[in-house]
């Protein structure tokens, strides 16, 4: 039975990830903080089930400390790596540079020093973004266009980005290290900060009577917005081709946080207008990226990869699932 090691495994990514592999035979191995563990309900609420039924072993670590991860990965002597944890919340990175820099960098450099010392052989994925394209030099984006990140979450991921194609080429350690260059995925699993579940959230419990407004930042900003569960799909198809190399994983369209306000209100049949406001100064970025849209016509050739779930259709599962969980909820 093959092993998986995945960090991040407690994230949206993470859950829908560690279920892929389970379907597919894999033992799953995850890297978890241990202030996780305090609280089942909170961090670990994605991968509830999957513990419940003993289908996934964690593993206490931080990515910030080389020790923990080297002692991980020597445990587990994994196949494949999914290196999916990171301080992933762009708006935070701008308050938060260093730590943004020491769990991104180094922790990315952690593990693959530990992997290239214990096992050199397996497989590993990192999870580069779109936010490396940042200040867009052409569009769409595609694995050719330069790099000019935007935030310190940006330049964390291109210095990632470099580690594992530097751990790939590198003619003494020549890893089968691959990075996929993975442009904004969504789902029901979204964390709260984040803008498309912030709006689904706040717009259920709106229509449910348990909020009155919804305070948004830059409404123009456009993005690429796919299905995470089909995202994951491409990370593992990466590790299972001949030869390592990186791939943007997008949708192709664009839409703005405005399109998104609206489609997600016309569905629940509310006027915007009564409840959103935008140019919320705490919601306002220093430096922002204007517009995402992905090309991801090599991992459609090379990996048979294609987004299943589009715009419209991710929009409307989004409100379903909040209005589901707001309902349960209600009174908290
Ligand atoms: P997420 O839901 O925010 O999950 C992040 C994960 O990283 C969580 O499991 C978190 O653990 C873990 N983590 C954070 N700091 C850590 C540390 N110091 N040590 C160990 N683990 C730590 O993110 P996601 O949306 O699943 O994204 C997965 C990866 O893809 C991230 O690297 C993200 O930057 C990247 N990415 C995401 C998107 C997207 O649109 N979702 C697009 C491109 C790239 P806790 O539960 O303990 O906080
Ligand atoms: O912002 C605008 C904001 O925080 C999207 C991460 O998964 O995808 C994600 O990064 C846009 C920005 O995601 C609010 O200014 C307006 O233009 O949902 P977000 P992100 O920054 O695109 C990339 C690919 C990753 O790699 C990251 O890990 O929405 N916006 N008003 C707002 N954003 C937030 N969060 N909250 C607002 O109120």
């Amino acid at each position: 039975m093959k092993k998986a090691l995945i960090t991040g495994i407690t994230g949206q990514d993470g859950s829908y990830l560690a279920e892929l592999l389970i379907n597919r035979g894999y033992r799953v191995h995850g890297l978890v903080r241990r202030v996780a563990t305090e609280n089942q309900d909170h961090r670990l609420s994605r991968i509830k089930g999957l513990l419940k039924e003993d289908l996934i072993t964690l593993h206490p670590g931080t990515l910030e400390n080389y020790a923990s991860i080297y002692e991980v990965v020597k445990n587990v002597e994994p196949d494949e790596v999914y290196h999916l944890g990171a301080q992933s919340f762009v708006a935070v990175s701008f308050d938060d540079e260093f730590s943004t820099f020491n769990t991104n960098i180094n922790g990315t450099h952690h593990l693959l020093s530990a992997c290239r010392t214990i096992v050199p052989h397996a497989r590993f994925y990192f999870a580069g973004s779109s936010e490396m394209f940042g200040k867009v030099h052409e569009s769409p984006q595609n694995e050719n266009t330069p790099f000019h990140p935007r935030s310190a979450y940006g330049i964390s991921k291109v210095a990632g980005f470099d580690l594992t194609r530097h751990y790939r080429e590198r003619e003494d350690i020549k890893m089968f290290s691959c990075s996929g260059i993975l442009f904004n995925h969504e789902s029901p699993r979204r964390g709260m900060e984040f803008v498309t579940r912030k709006i689904t959230y706040t717009a259920a419990k709106i229509k449910l009577g348990l909020a009155k407004e919804l305070k948004l930042g830059n409404p123009e900003a456009k993005r690429d917005w796919g299905f995470a569960g089909d995202y994951v799909e491409a990370m593992w198809l990466m590790l299972q081709q001949s030869q390592p190399d990186d791939y943007v994983i997008a949708t192709g369209e664009t839409h703005s946080i405005k399109e998104f306000v609206e489609k997600t209100f016309a569905i629940l049949k509310l006027n915007p207008a009564d409840y959103v406001t935008y140019a919320n100064s705490a919601h306002m970025r220093p430096a922002e990226v204007d517009l995402l849209v992905g090309d991801a016509s090599k991992a459609k050739t090379v990996l048979g990869w294609e987004p299943k779930v589009k715009f419209e259709q991710l929009v409307q599962n989004m409100v379903e699932a909040d209005m589901k969980f707001v309902g349960k909820n209600r009174g908290w």
